[in-house]
């Protein structure tokens, strides 16, 4: 077998000799991907305050089991033993979420010291072990205190989050050099306010559209400050959960209905963060709910502020069609005229389907809008219902088969010219999978719940395995 390079080497640094199969450009980035509310636990230390998801988890039927993050993967108090975990794999890099309650614990004002010393503990410990930390500021956790005061419907939380941003930066911008703005602000605008199956649980196309709005402008003001405070070294990104989106038949009604969740669910990101602009046929498209009179003059310039790369989470693709949603919907604007077809084939434990077309066909689509733009793979993976067996071992062949899927697909991507610099896998360990609580089982590391001892699935020994290797065994 002879190997098969991605493209020619672009930096400095040490290829593994005689590696055979796929391999990845020399000083690709191999992370594991974690978010704070999902794993910290130690709701009510160090001054930290309740976040939109401690009051959503507490409201009786929101989370199954009634399942909260209180103690999660207790991460907060076993971090010295996960970044160990860490290093044993070989990661070069490790994407968190810092909780903002934790730091500023109502939203405004100064920072909580104890809180910040967690994350300053955290990437001194990273930084002794080599790994390179990629901190994410917004995972989702708003401060409730900002919720009460309307929360990301209204235009002060994104002042409110470029204040956060400052704090952050300042407390660890020597030692991070990677820093996201927002994880995913498509969920936290439509899921938490539009169909409200996220926190904060509201129901409502205009609050979502506002919020879509201001976690935009909470982004570009964000990174401005964060630019300004951090060395000019420093790396500013933004990650977005693009849809990938199939027409269910090639109609003119199907290809229209994939061009309004294009619009809902990914071109309200991508066109005021990199062209500055609404998309006209969103504006249309929802003109029964808003005349989108909340973005103010000079707006669509803060939101455009330059950054250095895009994070993009995949983990399976839609079928859409001409045809209706059910009430209540997150697809504003779309929910009359757009329906979802479970795709073929087989599927994960979220009843996701498996396709690692999707995530090629993202990464080539931004190759071509954003051509001088690098992107990272900042979430890729799979729950499925891993148990320990009776010698402890836990066997995932179905999550290896699905990495190892996702994975070719970067590596053709990289081939035909996407600059993908990185993948992380989602996630390190098991954790609080939001509204399903800790039924859904996303690690590479299983965790037991009742004792909080951390296992190695085959998948962590695979995924250590692809990073020695710096690629993937086949051809
Ligand atoms: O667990 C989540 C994560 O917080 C955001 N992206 C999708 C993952 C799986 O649902």
């Amino acid at each position: 077998m002879t190997a098969v390079d991605a493209r020619p080497e672009t930096s400095a640094g040490p290829r593994p000799e005689s590696a055979p199969g796929l391999r990845f450009p020399t000083g690709f980035r191999w992370g594991t991907a974690t978010a704070a509310y999902q794993i910290e636990g130690a709701h009510a230390e160090d001054g930290r305050t309740p976040s939109i998801w401690d009051t959503f988890s507490r409201t009786a039927g929101k989370v199954r089991n009634g399942d909260t993050g209180d103690i999660a993967a207790d991460h907060l108090h076993r971090m010295p033993d996960d970044v160990a975990l860490m290093k044993d794999l070989g990661v070069t890099d490790y994407r968190f979420s810092i909780s903002w309650p934790r730091v500023q614990p109502t939203g405004r004002g100064p920072a909580a010291e104890r809180g910040l010393d967690f994350y300053r503990r955290l990437v001194d410990e990273l930084l002794d072990a080599g790994i390179r930390p990629v901190a994410t500021l917004y995972h989702w956790d708003l401060p409730q205190e900002l919720e009460d005061a309307g929360g990301w419907p209204e235009r002060d939380t994104a002042h409110r989050f470029a204040e956060y941003a400052g704090l952050a930066a300042d407390a660890l911008g020597d030692r991070v050099a990677t820093w996201t703005t927002l994880n995913e602000p498509w969920c936290a605008a439509f899921l938490g306010y539009g169909n409200g199956v996220h926190a904060p649980g509201r129901t409502s196309d205009l609050a979502a559209l506002r919020a879509a709005h201001h976690l935009n402008l909470a982004h570009g003001a964000g990174a401005a400050v964060l630019r300004g405070r951090l060395p000019s070294s420093a790396e500013i990104s933004l990650t977005l959960n693009l849809h990938a989106l199939r027409p269910l038949a090639d109609t003119e009604a199907d290809r229209d209905a994939v061009r309004r969740i294009d619009a809902v669910a990914n071109r309200i990101f991508l066109d005021p963060v990199f062209h500055g602009r609404l998309p006209a046929d969103l504006v249309a498209d929802t003109a029964a709910v808003t005349d989108w009179a909340f973005v103010r003059d000079g707006d669509l310039e803060v939101t455009s502020a330059p950054i250095d790369s895009l994070g993009v989470n995949y983990y399976a693709p839609s079928v859409v069609s001409a045809g209706a949603s059910p009430s209540p919907s997150p697809w504003a604007g779309a929910e009359r005229h757009v329906a979802f077809t479970p795709a073929d084939g087989p599927r994960t434990a979220m009843d996701w389907p498996v396709d690692a077309n999707g995530l090629h066909e993202l990464l080539t689509r931004l190759r071509d809008e954003l051509p001088s733009l690098p992107l990272l793979v900042t979430e890729n993976g799979a729950a499925y219902d891993d148990y320990a067996d009776p010698s402890g071992q836990v066997h995932d062949p179905e999550r290896v088969a699905y990495l190892d899927a996702h994975l070719t697909a970067v590596h053709r991507a990289i081939a035909d010219g996407a600059d993908v610099r990185g993948y992380f896998v989602w996630s390190l360990l098991d954790n609080f999978e939001w509204s399903y609580g800790y039924s859904k089982r996303f690690g590479i590391v299983h965790v037991d719940f009742a004792t909080q001892r951390r296992t190695r699935k085959d998948s962590a020994r695979w995924y250590a395995s692809v990073i020695a290797r710096g690629g993937l065994e086949h051809p």
